[in-house]
């Protein structure tokens, strides 16, 4: 997809310009949304621009570990995607380079504050809700009553049933640890997630991957986003999607560059075109299904409706720190995931 100049950024004009006939040009992308989405916005900036991307996918917990871990010699230029609170933990410890985009006075204020909460080292791409979806067929073959509540998933007949990722690989996972906790408290919120690990299958490493199992008959239920399981819903699995009850946490999905980046240029080049209504646009060609952070992007009738669930008041500050992430991480590896099954 080439497009139009007049769609194009400053920056990623003046890049294009001095790219010329070379061929130098590259960017090192660590992508954490799904990987045909990774791939699509990859593909589809090469050919904007002619910039080569080199292109990993890992889940928002993995990535940032990996540039935490390649701080002293970093390798990657752009962390596009995945969930909030690790990019605001990267900000905070200094793995990400402040920078403010002429887009960005096209974006919702939700993707703002969480720039300027971060010393505009990170910044909203997109939102969603979390959930949960469930196998209609598998749940009925099974005998099980249709689940509502974040508090059914505790029900012992659903033992075995239930899939969700692990919160250091993930920030699905970590999402629902720190929703479960601001919803219910901490104490009770470790409770909780004791109880739910009594009824867990699996603990995968993406996020994303328990509602695909879901789909494919492999477990019931799966604790994911719930444009995720919209998205297998879509492609004609018998999932049903369920926004619990009580209330539900949500991310703001986010893109920082990573500091020491390579190359800056086409780092901040991505970044800008990365916020344009086209190209926020491309998720919606791979089904995906979160809400767009440019006013003027193209949104479907299919996405959930955020107005319309109840969302907690997710409280990114403290949930996006460094030291709560990694107190309550510890915690969970401590009290809840040692449990037997
Ligand atoms: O693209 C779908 C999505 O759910 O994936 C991201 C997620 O953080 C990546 O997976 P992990 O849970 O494995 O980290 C979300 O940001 C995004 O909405």
């Amino acid at each position: 997809m080439k497009l139009p100049r007049y769609i194009l950024g400053t920056s990623v004009l003046a890049l294009m310009a001095t790219v010329g006939a070379a061929d130098a040009a590259k960017l090192t992308l660590y992508c954490s949304a799904q990987e045909d989405w990774c791939q699509l916005m990859a593909r589809s900036f090469e050919e904007a621009t002619g910039i080569d991307v080199n292109m990993t996918r890992k889940s928002s917990g993995e990535t940032f570990a990996q540039i935490k871990a390649e701080a002293a010699n970093p390798k990657g230029d752009v962390w596009w995607g995945g969930t909030g609170d690790p990019h605001l933990q990267a900000a905070e410890e200094g793995l990400t380079e402040p920078y403010i985009s002429p887009m960005r006075d096209q974006l919702h204020d939700w993707a703002i504050r969480q720039a300027e909460s971060a010393g505009n080292r990170t910044i909203g791409i997109y939102s969603g809700a979390l959930g949960y979806g469930y196998n209609s067929e598998l749940l009925a073959a099974n005998n099980l009553p249709v689940p509502s509540c974040w508090k059914d998933l505790l029900k012992p007949v659903y033992k075995g049933h239930i899939q969700m990722a692990n919160p250091n690989s993930s920030g699905t996972a970590y999402t629902t640890l720190a929703t479960i906790v601001q919803l219910f408290g901490e104490d009770q919120g470790f409770e909780f997630m004791k109880k739910l690990h009594a009824n867990i299958n699996q603990y995968t490493k993406s996020g994303s991957a328990p509602i695909k199992a879901a789909a494919r008959g492999e477990t019931t239920i799966g604790i994911v986003f719930q444009h995720d399981a919209v998205k297998q819903a879509i492609k004609g699995f018998p999932i049903k999607v369920v926004s619990p009850c009580e209330g539900t946490g949500f991310e703001i999905g986010s893109m920082s560059i990573i500091k020491g980046a390579r190359h800056m240029d086409e780092a901040k080049a991505f970044y800008d075109w990365a916020l344009t209504p086209e190209a926020q646009g491309l998720a919606l060609q791979v089904n995906a299904f979160q809400v767009p952070s440019n006013v003027n992007s193209p949104t479907s009738d299919k996405a959930p409706d955020l107005a319309t669930i109840k969302l907690i008041d997710y409280d990114f500050k403290k949930y996006g720190s460094s030291a709560e992430r990694k107190r309550l991480l510890k915690k969970w590896d401590d009290e809840v995931s040692v449990l037997p099954q």
